[in-house]
């Protein structure tokens, strides 16, 4: 059990934050009332929920500063090093009970709050989620925010506090509709601005070598276009309340608001259209996952965020170090994918041309501060920008990017011999079809370490894209398999069964998630199977009643909910759990009195708003759904519900009542998946393909506590080469060529037969995705899930799937970057 009293803090903390146990709670409602007159500026009698949540916010946001500040001396009195994360993407979700139950705070906030009259899950759900990020790589960012913090190590995330983050989703007549996100519209009691932390970011103009200095290659750049970056700073709390680090979020706004001459003259409009084009840049985030944002806007926005956190890491550093070439031994910068690969020139800019260190020197401190994070190997996802382009808007960096290359050429020439193909493969420029610059390659060549995600991705990354960098620089790439932050994916979401958990761990468990392998010897003793079944069913109830109250479908709890929530990808293979329902559709029909096993499909995820073919996917399931729901003779054996809008606060409803984790993507081609994790850590078996993390998820909870199919990466690399017509396969799978035959009739769309035909075209002629190859083994891996779920053998895989994960606990992780890569000591 959480201690109910507050930590001791240093002399500076003023008494009252030390109250008497019975006192707490007492002061928690005298200063949320205060808040509500002081800060609302209302008569408590007319204050909404909206100011009841702002007021509690407020209030655990007090208690949180100290803490704060306390930290940050700490690591200023011991000259510590520190960690950044520069990421395009933090996708946080909701931070109230985060930070009330890494405060040890929960239970008095909730009394009090009970005590003023006001439901206490009302007044949480009204926090809007701060969606600042697309999936899986921004929540990543977000768990690791949360560990560095509570690890104690110093860090600071940096950022963009996007106006609007991820879209609204709505589903209307089964499409996908994409409406503006608000998260700010009532105001974000979280943060601080920071009028005082403002740095200039410029743009294009050009460069007068003619005021090269010397033969160092400093160079006079003379931009045409300066806007400003202001600092907004969140505290985040780290687990029981020890350390508290900052996440840095800027916004972008012009140097004057408007220009007077302009409105003066009458056009009253074009006065305001620097601002306007400036604060685009910290408008929306592009909703794009894993497909190139190749617009302008995006580059901006990259370099905006890049210059503007490494400005404000060299200002910290010269100010608390008074040596900037120390940088290395006091600043880690690890890069969350190649979106903030510009550090790399932009580092090197800083350190020549304002604080006129050599070129030699710029770069050795560069690579030792500077690593990076690959998150995806697919074509069409690594970023490439046009030589034009940086041409016209970032004309020193292009410079400089040069001249790296230049160098980093020699000495692949001295390394591969005159070989024409690894000079091309490893060059910063790639030349065919139009010049442009290769963000991977540029972050690798600047950095000291690359990582990949899980151990086969980065093996692959060895083998694929990067081998020839690989060959050239053989002791860069190392593996961090990814994981998840256990207090939101467990304490927190899962209350029930973190109760029970501290029963039969000890109440250590929440501090030491090794302490979970004790579940062991409890996985086959029934009373503890009944408790643990217990609490799975009440999180199934309570999402069951969700799903009716806001979708009108009833759902039986007692049946196996199937769950694949995640973004809508072809690679992530939503069709093939889709085809996969339509047979188990098509075989209960054919044989209604059958021993089927009660299943609820749930989907739940967004597709960008570009992709055609991932739209048309969601229309399918949904389409799907309504035939199966409505359909008498399937007498609720089996149910489809799309949940829309997919975030981080519907995932921690949808993972504890989960029972089976589809975890279905096309081999080779799922970096790690994160999702994999949550659904097993809460006792969710998974069905999945040899990809990503699922193999380590694997090798921890035992190949059968596990339902793995389908073809492995090498296999589906050699059945590509033999092209992707599938007829083979389908005239082979009468139940595979049963589904698509339905597609095409129209069965899931009378009202359009020809709606899905695009989707059984891919099918049968363009199986880049191995849907159809799959098919077979994954209808026979269902059905072998089906048997498990019959027997008391599904509770047992439970259970172990749950003492056997604490290896995926983001601690982990962040334990491992800190040693190997950044060189900072954890306690
Ligand atoms: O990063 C996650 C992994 O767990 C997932 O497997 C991986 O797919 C995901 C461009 C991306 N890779 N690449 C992206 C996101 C936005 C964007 O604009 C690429 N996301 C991933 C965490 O490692």
């Amino acid at each position: 059990v959480p201690p109910k009293r507050l930590r001791s803090l240093d002399e500076d903390t003023p008494a009252w934050l030390e109250p008497e146990d019975d006192d707490i709670v007492a002061e928690i409602k005298s200063t949320i009332l205060s808040k509500i007159v002081l800060v609302a500026g209302k008569d408590v009698k007319h204050a909404d929920i909206h100011d009841w949540y702002i007021a509690a916010a407020l209030t655990l946001r007090d208690r949180i500063v100290y803490q704060w500040l306390q930290s940050d001396r700490a690591t200023q009195n011991h000259g510590a090093k520190r960690a950044y994360y520069l990421s395009l993407e933090f996708l946080i979700g909701r931070l109230l009970t985060d930070a009330l139950t890494n405060m040890s705070l929960m239970k008095p906030f909730r009394m009090a709050i009970e005590d003023l009259g006001l439901d206490f899950d009302e007044l949480r759900n009204v926090e809007p989620d701060a969606a600042l990020g697309n999936g899986g790589l921004g929540r990543l960012a977000a768990c690791f925010m949360e560990s560095m913090a509570s690890l104690a190590i110093p860090a600071r995330g940096y950022g963009i506090r996007y106006e609007h983050g991820l879209f609204r989703q709505i589903i209307s007549n089964g499409w996908q509709e994409e409406f503006p996100e608000q998260w700010l519209l009532s105001g974000n009691p979280w943060e601080f601005e920071r009028r005082d932390v403002v740095f200039d970011i410029q743009y294009s103009g050009r460069l007068d070598h003619a005021e090269e200095d010397d033969s160092e290659g400093r160079t006079l750049w003379i931009p045409d276009e300066t806007i400003q970056a202001i600092a907004y700073d969140t505290p985040i709390v780290g687990w029981r309340g020890h350390h508290v680090n900052a996440l840095r979020l800027w916004s972008a706004r012009a140097v004057d608001p408007m220009r007077l001459d302009t409105f003066n003259s009458g056009d009253h409009l074009g006065a305001m259209s620097e601002m306007a084009r400036a604060q685009a840049i910290s408008k929306f985030l592009y909703p794009s996952d894993e497909t190139p944002a190749g617009r302008e806007l995006r580059l901006r926005q990259e370099y905006f965020f890049v210059s503007a956190s490494l400005q404000d890491i060299l200002n910290r550093h010269l100010h608390t170090d008074g040596d900037i070439r120390s940088l290395p031994s006091h600043a880690a910068i690890q890069l969350n994918d190649t979106h903030p690969s510009l550090a790399v020139p932009e580092l090197i800019r800083l350190l020549m041309d304002r604080y006129h260190i050599g070129w030699n020197d710029a770069l050795d401190i560069t690579t030792k501060t500077i690593s990076y994070t690959n998150h995806t190997l697919l074509p069409e996802a690594l970023e490439t920008w046009p030589v034009e382009l940086f041409e016209r808007m970032l004309p020193r960096h292009l410079d400089i990017i040069y001249r790296i290359n230049a160098e980093h050429l020699a000495a692949a020439e001295k390394h591969f011999g005159a070989d024409a193909r690894s000079q091309a493969s490893v060059s910063l420029i790639d030349e065919t079809g139009g010049r442009r610059v290769r963000m991977g390659h540029l972050a690798f060549v600047g950095s000291h370490r690359i990582n990949g995600v899980s151990a086969m991705h980065s093996e692959l990354m060895r083998e694929t894209v990067f081998a020839d960098l690989n060959s050239l620089y053989p002791d860069r790439i190392t593996n961090k398999t990814n994981g998840i932050t256990f207090r939101r994916w467990l304490h927190q979401c899962n209350p029930e069964l973190t109760s029970l958990l501290q029963d039969a761990c000890g109440a250590a468990v929440l501090d030491e998630p090794e302490r979970l392998r004790m579940l062991e010897r409890l996985s086959d003793d029934p009373a503890f199977q009944q408790r643990f079944q217990t609490v799975k069913r009440t999180n199934k109830v309570a999402l069951a009643q969700i799903i009716a109250r806001q979708f009108g479908i009833v759902v039986d709890p007692s049946a196996l909910f199937d769950v694949q929530i995640k973004r809508i990808h072809e690679y992530k293979r939503q069709l093939l759990n889709a085809i996969e329902t339509i047979a188990l559709y098509q075989a209960i029909l054919d044989d209604p009195q059958g021993n089927w096993t009660p299943r609820v499909k749930i989907f739940a995820g967004k597709a960008a708003a570009s992709y055609r073919q991932a739209k048309l996917i969601i229309k399918l399931i949904n389409d799907i759904g309504n035939v199966i729901n409505n359909d008498p003779r399937i007498r609720d054996l089996l149910k489809v519900v799309f949940i829309p809008n997919y975030n981080v606060s519907a995932a921690e409803v949808i993972v504890p009542a989960s029972d089976l984790s589809e975890q279905i993507s096309t081999a080779g081609m799922e970096a790690s998946g994160t999702g994999n994790m949550k659904l097993a850590l809460n006792g969710a078996i998974t069905i999945g393909t040899f990809d990503g993390a699922n193999i380590e998820i694997a090798e921890h909870v035992g190949e059968e506590n596990i339902h793995i199919f389908g073809m492995r990466a090498d296999e589906v690399v050699q059945r590509r080469s033999m092209g992707l017509d599938a007829t083979d396969i389908i005239t082979s799978s009468p139940k595979l060529a049963r589904v698509i035959e339905a597609i095409e009739r129209g069965a899931f769309s009378p009202d359009d037969a020809s709606r899905f035909i695009p989707i059984a075209h891919a099918l049968r002629f363009l199986d880049h995705y191995l849907v159809s190859a799959d098919f077979d083994d994954y209808y026979r891996a269902q059905r072998a899930v089906d048997t498990k779920w019959a027997s008391p053998e599904w509770t047992h895989s439970s259970i172990l799937n749950v003492a056997r994960m604490a290896w995926f606990s983001s601690d982990r992780t962040i334990r491992e970057y800190a040693e190997d890569i950044w060189g900072i000591p954890v306690i």
